[in-house]
C-alpha cells in the first residue's frame, strides 16, 4: 500500500480524501492556492505545499507544481479528486511517467472517454445500449447527413465530440435548419475544444439522468454499484441526487450494470468509473462515461456501505476489489443536497465569511463540507461549499430525514441555497419521483 498520497484538490473532496487516507494509514499532503491556506483538510494534513496564485490555472492545474510537490515530499501517489486535472489524460500520462500512481484510470482510457465519439463506439462495441446516432464523426457531404437525420428520425442532436457534461450540443427539429447546425455546432467545437469532430444522435425529449457507478481493479474483476438518478439539474449544475433510481426494477438494474461491468472488462478499465444514460419510456441510453470519482459518489456509499475512495486507492495500488458483484446489496435510500453559498433565487455566487454555521445531524445524516464558524468562501474557485447526504429505510423516510437536516443546518454571513432545496423537498412532482432532466428549471420558470 501506498505509504503517502497527494491530494491534488481543494474542499469537501480534498477532505474527503484526507480522512480516508488517515482511515487506511496512509501519509497525506496537501496542496493548495495561496488563498487556500485556511482549508480545513490543510489543517488536518501530515504535510502542505503552496503550489501557486488563488488562480486555478496558476495552482491546481499547475501540472509541474503538482508533480514538483510529489516529489520534494516522497509521496507514492497522486489523488486528483473530480474537477480540474482528474480527467486530463497528459496529467495522469506525466504522473505516471514521473514515477507516481495515478489514482484514476489509464491516460489511455482518459483519452478514449475524453473523445466522445470513440466512447460510444467502445461501450456500443461493448454491448451497453447507446443513443440512435451516426456511429461516428459527421462528414461534410450534406446529402449524406441530411439522410442520416431522417433515417435518425427528427429531432436529432448534433454534439462535439471533445464536449461533454452540456457543452458543444446543437439540437435540430427539421431538416430546414440541418445543414447550417452542423456548420455551426462544428465552428464552436473548433474554438471552444480545438476539434471539429461532430456526430448525431436522435434528440430525446424528455429523459431522465440515471448514471452506473462501477469498480474495476487491474485483475480483471470489475463491478456495477446500482446507479443514481440526477435529474435533479439546472444549466448542467446538479442539485438533488438520489440512489436508488425511483421505478428501476432490480432486474434492470442487474441488467444494465452488468453490461457496464462487462464493458469496463472488456477496455480493460482500471478505478472508478460512471457510465452517464438518459432513461426515456423505460430504454436505458447510454452517452458519456466519466472516469473519475464523483461528487455525488456519496449517495452510492450510503446504499451499498461501500468506501469508494478507499475502493480507488486500493485498486492504483494494485490490489483486487473488496467485493463481488454478489456481495453488493442494496440497502434503504439516499438524497443528497449540493450545498451552494450562492442567492438561491437568481444562483449569484456569494462568497464570503461564514459567520455561524450549526450543522444538522442525528441517525442517517452525513455531512460532507469543510466549512467552519469564521471560514472565508473565496471567490475564486466553485460555489459549491458541502453535500448534505442523508440515508433512511424507505425513499419517504429518506425525504423526511432531508427535511428536517435542512431545517436545521444554519449557515449565516453568506447565502445558501438551502431555501431551494427546501422548495424542491416540498415539490409534490418530486416527492413522487421520476421527474425529468427538464423539471427544475421549468420549475423555477427559466
Ligand atoms: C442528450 C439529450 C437528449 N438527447 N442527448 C447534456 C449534457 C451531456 N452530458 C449530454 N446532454 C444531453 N444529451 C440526446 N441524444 C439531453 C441532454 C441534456 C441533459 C442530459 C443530462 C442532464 C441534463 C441535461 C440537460 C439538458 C440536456
Amino acid at each position: 500500500m501506498f505509504d503517502k498520497i497527494v491530494i491534488a484538490n481543494r474542499g469537501e473532496i480534498a477532505l474527503r480524501i484526507l480522512r480516508c487516507c488517515k482511515e487506511m494509514g496512509i501519509g497525506t499532503v496537501a496542496v493548495h492556492s495561496s488563498a487556500d491556506r485556511d482549508l480545513k483538510h490543510v489543517r488536518l494534513a501530515d504535510e502542505s505545499v503552496c503550489i501557486g496564485p488563488a488562480s486555478s490555472a496558476e495552482s491546481y492545474l499547475n501540472i509541474p507544481a503538482l508533480i514538483s510537490a510529489a516529489e520534494v515530499t516522497d509521496a507514492m501517489a497522486i489523488h486528483p479528486g473530480y474537477g480540474f486535472l482528474a480527467e486530463n489524460a497528459d496529467f495522469a500520462e506525466r504522473v505516471e511517467q514521473s514515477g507516481f500512481a495515478f489514482i484514476g484510470p489509464r491516460p489511455e482510457t482518459i483519452r478514449l472517454m475524453g473523445d466522445k465519439v470513440s466512447a460510444i463506439k467502445a461501450m456500443k462495441a461493448s454491448g451497453v445500449p447507446c443513443v440512435p446516432g451516426s456511429d461516428g464523426p459527421l462528414g461534410d457531404d450534406p446529402k449524406i447527413n441530411v439522410k442520416m437525420a431522417q433515417e435518425i428520425g427528427y429531432p436529432i442532436i448534433i454534439k462535439a465530440a471533445a464536449g461533454g457534461g452540456g457543452r458543444g450540443m446543437r439540437v435540430v427539429h427539421s431538416e430546414a435548419t440541418l445543414i447550417n447546425a452542423i456548420s455551426l455546432t462544428r465552428a464552436e467545437a473548433q474554438a471552444t475544444f480545438g476539434s471539429d469532430v461532430v456526430y448525431m444522435e436522435k434528440y430525446l425529449e424528455n429523459p431522465r439522468h440515471i448514471e452506473f457507478q462501477v469498480l474495476a481493479d487491474q485483475h480483471g474483476n470489475a463491478i456495477h454499484l446500482a446507479e443514481r438518478d440526477c435529474s435533479m439539474q439546472r444549466r448542467h449544475q446538479k442539485v438533488v441526487e438520489e440512489a436508488p433510481a425511483p421505478g428501476i426494477t432490480p432486474e434492470m438494474r442487474s441488467k444494465i450494470g452488468g453490461r457496464c461491468a462487462e464493458a469496463c472488462r472488456k477496455i480493460g478499465y482500471r478505478g472508478a468509473g460512471t457510465f452517464e444514460f438518459l432513461y426515456e419510456n423505460g430504454e436505458f441510453y447510454f452517452i458519456e462515461m466519466n472516469t473519475r470519482i464523483q461528487v455525488e459518489h456519496p449517495v452510492t456509499e450510503m446504499i451499498t456501505g461501500v468506501d469508494l475512495i478507499k475502493e480507488q486507492i486500493r485498486i492504483a495500488a494494485d490490489k483486487k476489489l473488496s467485493y463481488t458483484q454478489d456481495d453488493i446489496i442494496i440497502r434503504g435510500h439516499t438524497f443528497e443536497c449540493r450545498l451552494n453559498a450562492e442567492d438561491p433565487k437568481t444562483f449569484m455566487p456569494s462568497p464570503g465569511t461564514i459567520s455561524q454555521f450549526h450543522s444538522p445531524g442525528g441517525l442517517g445524516v452525513r455531512v460532507d463540507s469543510h466549512i467552519y464558524n469564521g471560514y472565508c468562501v473565496p471567490p475564486y474557485y466553485d460555489s459549491m461549499i458541502g453535500k448534505l447526504i442523508v440515508h433512511g429505510d424507505s425513499r419517504e423516510t429518506a425525504m423526511a430525514r432531508m427535511r428536517t437536516a435542512l431545517g436545521e443546518c444554519i449557515i449565516e454571513g453568506i447565502k445558501t441555497n438551502i431555501p431551494l432545496h427546501q422548495d424542491i423537498f416540498n415539490d409534490a412532482a418530486f416527492q413522487a419521483g421520476g421527474t425529468n432532466i427538464h423539471y427544475l428549471e421549468k420549475k423555477l420558470g427559466l
